[in-house]
């Protein structure tokens, strides 16, 4: 190999990595020139992608977990072909840039996925190379890899730090994600300053604890030795590897091996002096044309190369196995629909069941109309009696669709996040509901990145009862209710929760999540489909032009039906709104919501065992909890909060009256 080329290349990634920073006065250039040699030897060596086919199915993914390093990955990307030209890395961290502070998916061409929150990264990528495995155990044949490619992280201290990291990579292991390659930079500082001021564990001992295999660079910047590891982590066939590159932070600049450097952008004059260090003569943003050429070579016609064998393969795959080439192609495109509903369960009017029941029965249904579904709870599937379909997937059933995520929440959803990134898949998870607090970081990345996984929850009041406050949900729901661009549902009954269900699966660019009663649920006449999917609609109205009106939700939805009743025989008229998504009614026009909610009926009461606040947009009373909740068995409940006919009753003839 040319050494010289190397180090060229690996400067002028350093040494634009440093300029993008100092211009932006913003920045981490710790990171940016110690890991540089790292990330040009994966893209030059082993990484394949396209550039001119951005989304290309089997390109090898690249996750920079400690997003900090986004200079890095940007200069990068921008040798790699991609469209982010020289202006743009010169514009990094600016107003409406190509290059924000923390990558971003789907805002600059070339980034997998959104980082920044540590640990978010390498735990997705878990579901990535989930997804990857499955792919390939569907539909690989004999001489036909059709899906087959290696799913990188560039990771630092704090990455492994982070809880998540530790669930992601423990059940990484467990399944023997052997095409799961993680590049540790290990500098030995961070933030606040050395790692052993806050860490002492040994991340050897750790990893192979947790079955992975585990290789060391001593020179973070010989090209040759981390080149030499990545190829022998490749050829593991039975465990996911981390790779500890011993790299010196800030490599170049006055105070390289500094906690300061972490996040200080360089002055005019360090960066002279890291030119100087360096044996850099370049023009501020530009590079020789022999670094441009290697990079093109090296990495672009690479990759285009290793695409068009791909192509190559692809069309012998559809001679061979037309109908699997088919399927694939549905998958690749996320193209895999509903047909039909033949069989879709039902329930009829009357008839009594817990809408997490329901929630299990009709994913069970899609899941078997739906092939691309994976997915599974976090060690509670009789309780959420949510599972995936095809049997427990495993590294001797990677085709199954059941994943055993264990107790590992927070990992959960970043795995279901990457399995949806991927592509091809859609990722669920499910758990009781007041364990999202585990779960929110990951969830609100989906939300970032429009990514449309799907998250179950059952167990969605304080009638969980007995297990007492820490398993009482109150503010969960006020949470996610504010969560931009993510869309809760919570169903009153089967019929309900069966059409949230249909369409969570037709969402595109939001996750969705359900929550799902314990309980035994009656299922009501006034329930309706067509008014899921409007967010919010009447559920009963009034034989007289109605005065007053309740709106709520779930399990309050009957109670406040059973009110309205009452009061219509005393001749006040009450209409009932059933509102399972407030975040779908906001999306609907002026004038269905007036419709709805028509401003004339200003008295309105709103009903639901939980946090009262997300409530006053749409009535000025509330009757919520905005206490936590209470050991005691189920029946005690709804008398101890007030949710009992009387109480409703009697608070809202007060309303009416005043
Ligand atoms: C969850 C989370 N907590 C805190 C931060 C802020 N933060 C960004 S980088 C960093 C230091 C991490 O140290 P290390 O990974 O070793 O990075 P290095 O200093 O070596 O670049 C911190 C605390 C963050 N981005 N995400
Ligand atoms: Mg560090």
């Amino acid at each position: 190999m040319n050494k010289h080329i190397d180090n060229e290349c690996i400067t002028a990634l350093r040494v634009i990595g440093a300029e993008m920073i100092t211009k932006a006065k913003s920045g981490h250039p710790g990171i940016v020139l110690g890991a540089a040699p790292i990330v040009h030897t994966l893209f030059t060596r082993h990484l394949n992608i396209d550039a001119n086919d951005e989304k290309w199915f089997n390109r090898d993914r690249f996750i920079l977990s400690a997003g900090h390093g986004s200079a890095l990955l940007y200069a990068m990307l921008h040798f790699s072909g991609f469209n982010i030209p020289m202006r743009e890395l010169a514009n990094f961290r600016q107003k409406d840039s190509m290059t924000p502070g923390h990558p971003e998916y789907g805002h600059t061409s070339g980034v997998e996925m959104t980082t920044g929150p540590l640990g978010q990264g390498i735990s997705t990528a878990v579901g990535l190379a989930i997804a990857e495995a499955h792919l390939a155990a569907r539909f690989n044949k004999q001489a036909c890899d059709i899906v087959d490619h290696y799913t990188y992280v560039l990771c630092g201290d704090g990455d492994l730090q982070e809880g998540v990291t530790m669930e992601a990579m423990s059940l990484a292991g467990h399944l023997r994600l052997n095409k799961l390659i993680v590049l540790y930079d290990s500098n030995d500082i961070q933030l606040d300053g050395s790692v052993s001021l806050a860490c002492t564990d040994s991340i050897e001992k750790k990893v192979k604890s947790m079955k992975w295999g585990y290789l060391r660079v001593e020179d973070g910047n010989d090209v040759e030795e981390i080149d030499e590891a990545i190829r022998e982590a490749r050829m593991s066939t039975d465990r996911p590897t981390l790779i500890e590159i011993k790299t010196i932070i800030g490599y170049g600049a006055p105070t390289s091996g500094e906690s300061s450097i972490h996040g200080k952008p360089l002055s005019e004059d360090d960066l002279r002096t890291l030119k100087d260090n360096l044996d850099s003569n370049q023009m501020a943003f530009t590079v020789s044309k022999e670094v441009s050429d290697f990079y093109h070579s090296a990495i672009s016609v690479r990759g285009a190369q290793a695409n068009s064998g791909w192509n190559y393969l692809m069309s012998e795959y559809a001679k061979k196995y037309p109908k699997e080439y088919d399927l694939l192609n549905q998958y690749m495109f996320n193209d895999i629909r509903l047909k039909d509903f033949d069989g879709l369960p039902e329930f009829s009017v009357g008839s009594s069941i817990s809408t997490r029941a329901v929630m299990g029965k009709v994913l069970d249904w899609l899941s078997s109309k739906l092939p691309n579904l994976v997915g599974g709870s976090a060690d509670l599937t009789s309780s959420t009696m949510v599972k995936g379909a095809d049997g427990i997937f495993s590294s001797v059933n990677l085709s199954g669709r059941n994943i055993k995520f264990g107790v590992r929440e927070h990992a959960m959803a970043a795995i279901t996040n990457g399995i949806t990134l991927h592509g091809g898949l859609r990722g669920f998870c499910a758990g009781f509901f007041v364990f999202s607090d585990y779960m929110k970081p990951a969830i609100r990345l989906a939300a970032i990145m429009h990514l449309p996984s799907l998250f179950f929850f059952s167990h969605d009041t304080v009638c969980v009862g007995e297990d007492g406050p820490t398993h009482q949900p109150v503010e969960q729901l006020a949470m996610f209710r504010s969560m931009p661009n993510t869309r809760v549902f919570r169903p009153a009954d089967a019929k309900e929760m069966t059409a949230a269900m249909l369409l969570a699966m037709d969402a595109k660019e939001n996750p969705t999540i359900i929550v799902s009663s314990r309980q035994n649920l009656e299922v009501l006449e006034n329930t309706d489909a067509e008014g899921v999917s409007r967010g919010a609609y009447i559920a009963f109205e009034p034989k007289e032009e109605p005065k007053a009106m309740f709106v709520t939700c779930g399990s309050e939805l009957a109670l406040c039906i059973a009110v309205a009743k009452r009061l219509e025989k005393e001749n006040i008229y009450v209409r009932v709104v059933s509102m399972p998504s407030m975040d779908l009614f906001e999306r609907q026009s002026e004038e269905y919501k007036n419709s709805i909610l028509p401003k004339r009926i200003t008295k309105r009461m709103a009903v639901e065992m939980g946090s009262s606040i997300c409530w006053y947009k749409y009535a000025n009373h509330v009757h919520g909890i905005d206490e936590f909740g209470k050991s005691m068995p189920l029946k005690y409940i709804a008398e101890e909060y007030g949710f009992t006919e009387e109480v409703i009753y009697n608070e809202f003839l007060e309303i009416v009256k005043n």
